[in-house]
């Protein structure tokens, strides 16, 4: 399988195209003396435009062509010719991406739906040719206007990965699992750390055709916010999320349950106290071990509520039919197709779904 590399920021030279411009011509024919002016329009310089497209799934290509300009304008002729418009360049870019001017900071805009635009840089307006200055007392002017130079700056283009619920656990919890468990992607899955490198999306599908998108993204250890393991980088790409979900390796004796929830939130907050502030709902992973049947009630102890058991190695798959209708009931969208708000306090206990008043509650994090 080709390697795949993953990009998810990129700066790039934007440059629009410039007008045409206009034309400064005279008529001259030999049965017509005194031709007048006869300059045509410039054209108008090409838009850089992003597009939204689910094709792409990195910002690799800018990265890698990190000159986006778009077509100049064609000057006017003679004739009264009208200059060609630059064509507009278009780039395809993932679902997610965020454009910044990479000088001012200024936040530009996103393109979140496919097919969705953003024009970066406007193009130049093509100049006038002569023949807008003729009157009656100019009859040959000479004057004409050039073409306006396009927009033109350095842009930083950011992905945030769209998706509904965000996957956050230790490395080796089962959160590839479980995105394998719940949708047709397919992650890669090993019995070692930091597995995945890059987030994946899956599609979670129910039998009514609704349809949520869960992210995976790589291993979260203590001390991410000052970039270890991985860093916190990967959080961005579930800044969107309107939950998260928290995997947690009941086998682990190193990392008990309540401790490894601990510093993720914790982790999390740093990152983003919003983010930490959204529905969750905590995942006790691993049920079929042993070691983990036999921890599960002092971990429940100690978190305050009963974090949702589950054993993606059990045959059937225990707990994950319950994952998949928490994911559905707290994100179900209102009958007038807006998200559903934070999940009532009473989801809560059995089911390891905590609202955020709960989880503010049980977070044993600040003194
Ligand atoms: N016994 C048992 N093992 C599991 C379960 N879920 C996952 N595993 C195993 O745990 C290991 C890690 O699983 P992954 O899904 O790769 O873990 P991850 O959280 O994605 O790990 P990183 O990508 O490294 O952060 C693999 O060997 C899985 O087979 C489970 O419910 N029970
Ligand atoms: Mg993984």
């Amino acid at each position: 399988m080709k390697a795949r590399v993953f990009v998810d920021s990129a700066t790039a030279e934007v440059r629009a195209g410039r007008g045409g411009d206009g034309s400064g011509s005279f008529r001259r024919e030999s049965h017509v003396p005194e031709g007048g002016p006869d300059g045509g329009d410039g054209g108008r310089g090409g838009d850089v435009v992003l597009r939204a497209s689910t094709h792409a799934d990195s910002l690799l290509r800018v990265f890698y062509e990190p000159r986006l300009f778009a077509e100049d304008g064609v000057a006017g002729s003679g004739q009264k010719m009208h200059g060609r418009n630059g064509k507009d360049l278009v780039v395809d870019v993932p679902c997610g991406t965020e454009a910044y001017n990479a000088e001012t900071g200024a936040w530009l805009g996103e393109v979140l739906e496919h097919g969705q635009r953003l024009v970066l840089a406007r193009g130049g307006r093509g100049g006038w040719g002569n023949v807008h200055f003729k009157s009656a007392t100019n009859q040959a002017p000479e004057k004409f206007i050039p073409g306006a130079e396009g927009e033109a700056f350095t842009a930083r283009l950011e992905l945030k990965t769209i998706a509904d619920a965000g996957l956050v656990g230790f490395p080796n919890a089962g959160k590839s699992s479980l995105l394998a468990a719940l949708s047709a992607a397919r992650p890669k899955i090993a019995n070692y750390p930091f597995t995945t490198l890059h987030p994946i999306v899956g599609t979670v599908e129910y039998p009514d055709y609704a349809t949520l998108r869960v992210a995976d993204i790589p291993g979260i250890i203590e001390g991410a916010a000052e970039g270890v393991g991985l860093g916190l980088t990967f959080l961005r790409h579930i800044s969107r999320s309107r939950m998260l979900v928290y995997v947690l390796d009941m086998a682990d004796e190193e990392n008990p349950a309540e401790r490894a929830y601990q510093v993720l939130r914790a982790e999390v907050e740093r990152y983003d106290a919003a983010l930490a502030a959204r529905p969750a709902l905590v995942i006790a992973n691993k049920m079929d071990e042993p070691a983990a049947q036999a921890r599960y009630p002092e971990a429940a102890a100690a978190l305050g509520f009963e974090p949702l058991r589950l054993s993606l190695a059990a045959e059937g798959r225990p707990g994950l039919e319950a994952v998949r209708e928490a994911l559905r009931r707290a994100l179900a969208p209102t009958p007038k197709g807006r998200p559903a708000g934070p999940l009532p306090e009473t989801l809560g206990a059995d089911h390891g779904e905590v609202s955020p008043e709960r989880l503010r509650r049980a977070t044993f994090l600040k003194p």
